[in-house]
């Protein structure tokens, strides 16, 4: 059967290669199990596939094209329902099924990324986090649960060390999470972010509600006076040469509260970008 007529929409645009030759790795993983407030983010990998559509491949920021990357999209985990700790050791599996591949992660809410680091860590033991995040996400526990979107960073805290997380973007906490953060040094301001010197392979996750609620409204947990989208990408486009990154996700996305899909076009440009810019 010829398929130069065909294309899967329900894939991430430029899905073109297998897993033994591709390079970049898509996963969705459509879980949400713990959101505290606006539920739904469940929805947003596959919004963001049929959203990623509209995108041209080509970037004139970094002048250069997702279709010249070998990429694959490997679908979605499948999550178990009400069930955070077998949902975890899922993801994990399926993260180090691709290991050895730049993966791209795509929420579901923010509790993916401890199992996503955890197994990312077999291959690199010395990796850092690099979080973009409206929130600190570094309470202790939540709800009686120490594993929820409230708590993840403090568990990557207590996993890494003080010294492998950085947190950017940050403007809703509470007092105990600001000492937290305060004491270890983690938070910074995406103006000194450039120049800051990453001492081994960094791992990005990109909390959606970082940007202000005006250019993201589709998100779990808004928060007014975030980041512009634009100044984003240009930061990461220029810390391109500084960093080693092995790879990102982009969670929190929420489509049931989006409005026009303008949360779920903007997480396929953050994706496209980010790829574009960091992919060695
Ligand atoms: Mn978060």
């Amino acid at each position: 059967m010829s398929d130069l007529y065909v294309e899967d929409p329900l894939t991430f645009w430029c899905n073109n290669y297998g897993l033994g030759s591709a390079e970049v790795v898509f996963l969705g993983i459509p879980f949400d199990g713990t959101s505290c407030f606006r539920v739904g983010s469940r929805e947003a990998p596959n919004r963001i596939r049929t959203m990623s559509y509209n995108l041209e491949t080509y970037s004139e920021l970094c002048r250069k094209d997702l279709k010249d990357l070998k990429m694959l999209d490997y679908g979605n985990v499948i999550v178990s329902p009400g069930d955070t700790g077998e949902s975890m050791r899922r993801i994990k599996e399926t993260v180090a099924d691709i290991s050895g591949k730049f993966p791209v992660i795509v929420g579901g809410e923010h509790t993916i990324t401890l199992p996503v680091v955890q197994s990312m860590l077999r291959k690199y033991p010395d990796l850092h986090v690099l979080q973009f995040d409206a929130h600190l996400d570094l309470k202790n526990e939540y709800a009686g649960s120490k594993f929820s979107h409230v708590t993840v960073m403090r568990r990557l805290v207590e996993i890494l060390g003080k010294k492998r997380i950085i947190q950017v973007g940050a403007r809703s906490f509470s007092a105990e999470e600001r000492e937290f953060s305060r004491k270890n040094n983690i938070l910074k301001s995406l103006e000194r972010l450039p120049g800051f010197g990453f001492k081994g392979p960094v791992y990005i996750t990109v909390d959606m509600d970082v940007f202000d609620p005006a250019f993201a409204p589709g998100v779990s947990t808004p928060e007014p006076n975030g980041l512009d989208p634009g100044e984003f990408l240009e930061t990461i486009n220029s810390m391109k040469n500084q960093m080693d990154v092995i790879g990102f996700d982009v969670v929190e996305t929420c489509p049931p509260y989006d409005t026009s899909d303008v949360t779920s076009l903007l997480s396929a440009k953050v994706i496209m970008e980010m790829l574009l810019a960091l992919k060695k």
